[in-house]
């Protein structure tokens, strides 16, 4: 292939000896080459590719080459979608066929040479971009077509944090955001990343392994509110295909130790609830009664999901309640989806042999005037609105696994970082509303990990 390449300059060395040969001696002529004044340049414009095409009005081009359209990765030139040859000098209303599966909203025009295998395109390879000067010869432009909004994804490994997603066909600019499962539905959103309009090859999503299901589902949501920021729950609502989110369920697998958090609570319509169950293996949380300091019978149950499942609602029999509970990690190792214990459904035992469970209080309705307690968990204040007489002491309970504070948004208190066994109270000695936050998980304004505090008159 070099050797056309050499043929092509010799040609041309050719005419210029030629050129030479002719002159005479006091006014040599040379006769111009075909690009002697020619700058390789593309013009093109917006336009409907809905044919599968797109028109480059105009290609001026050196050297026999190509003007190739790429798509936009990463907001640069990504993947070639097509190619047409241009010849040396002006190729005017250029069509270029493309992939229109593969197509961004935003393309590149580019002109590539010809430089290796003549009139076959090979690039990446041989045919590498012209260059005029140090730029590329390359012209973004907008292009329209049908565009159905769709997700791939498939089942996958995630212990590194992050989930990869196969591709994103999005018609406006948006997210792919990732939602752990609640009940079999979308819950929470714990990762998410920015989408194109068009298709988006290996959408890659850091998510927060803490808080990870072993269902997650990728869903689409809108760019709609301040471009670039995800605000969901906000103006970032999910993309609807019809009537349904475009959004897919799928399964991972990640190391999860199994846990249990619960914090003292109020019986309150025969229900506990219990913050946090991280399992490896679908169970179940049963609540046992006391029998003298250990767990007696069970009193409830629930099913539990592999990986972290939080704010478990677990209804018991409150007549046999005593004032200290056990909620203990189950197999569901028996009938799946059934409760067999005594039975196949046996608890499940840490790697230091301890079963996986935790103690907790019944306590007895909470006093107007007493002490005010709100939980601390992974990732939210459980009580995320408390309201409370002047002189009331607040105590946040630190019942978690990440690092939270308990920060004033108008720098009133700050807990620090609170972590295993932590706690911290302030007293409220005037009427207002206090509002505060995480520092890691929250932000002043009710966002995110954040909670407000109402003091009310006596
Ligand atoms: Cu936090």
């Amino acid at each position: 292939m070099i050797n056309r390449r050499i043929g092509v300059l010799l040609g041309g060395l050719g005419l210029l000896l030629a050129g030479c040969a002719q002159g005479t001696p006091a006014a040599p002529t040379v006769e111009p080459l075909p690009t002697a004044g020619l700058t390789p340049s593309v013009t093109v414009g917006d336009q409907d590719a809905s044919a599968g095409t797109v028109t480059i009005e105009q290609v001026v081009a050196t050297e026999p080459g190509w003007l190739a359209i790429h798509t936009t990765r990463n907001g640069a030139p990504g993947p070639v979608i097509g190619q047409s040859q241009v010849s040396v000098g002006s190729n005017e209303n250029l069509e270029v066929e493309i992939d229109l599966a593969q197509a961004t909203g935003q393309l590149f025009a580019m002109l590539h040479l010809d430089a290796g295998e003549v009139g076959e395109y090979e690039f990446p390879g041989a045919d590498v971009p012209v260059t005029a000067g140090d730029q590329l010869v390359n012209v973004p432009f907008n292009a329209t077509f049908p565009i159905e909004p769709s997700v791939t994804v498939t089942d996958q490994d995630i212990s590194e944090g992050n989930v990869s997603i196969e591709s994103v066909i999005a018609a406006a600019p948006g997210w792919l955001a990732i939602h752990i499962s609640q009940g079999g539905a979308p819950g929470p959103v714990i990762g998410q990343s920015p989408v194109i309009v068009g298709y988006n090859p290996e959408v890659g999503v850091a998510i927060d392994l803490s808080q990870a299901t072993g269902q997650l589902f990728a869903m689409l949501h809108l760019d709609e509110g301040t471009a670039g920021v995800y605000e969901f729950p906000g103006a970032d609502g999910p993309v609807f295909a019809g009537e349904a989110p475009v959004n897919v369920g799928f399964n991972v697998t990640f190391e999860v130790t199994p846990f249990v958090s619960v914090s003292d609570q109020v019986l309150a319509e025969s229900t506990v609830t219990i913050d946090r169950v991280s399992a490896a293996e679908a169970g179940w949380i049963a609540i046992h009664i006391d029998a003298s300091g250990s767990p007696g019978p069970v009193i409830g149950f629930a099913p539990v999901g592999v990986g972290h499942n939080q704010n478990v609602a677990v209804e018991v029999d409150g007549a046999q309640a005593t004032p200290i509970l056990f909620a203990m990690l189950h197999l569901d190792a028996g009938v799946l989806g059934e409760y067999n214990f005594p039975g196949d459904d046996v608890p499940i035992f840490d790697i230091g042999g301890y079963i996986v469970m935790t103690q907790f209080q019944l306590l007895a309705e909470a006093a107007s005037a007493g002490p005010v307690t709100v939980s601390v968990v992974d990732v939210n204040f459980r009580e995320k609105e408390a309201t409370v007489p002047v002189g009331t002491t607040v105590t946040w309970m630190y019942n978690a696994t990440l690092p939270h504070t308990v920060t004033s948004d108008d720098g009133l208190f700050d807990s620090g970082t609170l972590s295993s066994g932590g706690s911290f109270s302030y007293t409220f000695d005037e009427a207002g509303t206090f509002a505060y936050h995480c520092r890691f998980h929250g932000g002043p304004g009710g966002s995110a990990m954040a909670g407000v505090i109402i003091v009310e008159e006596g």
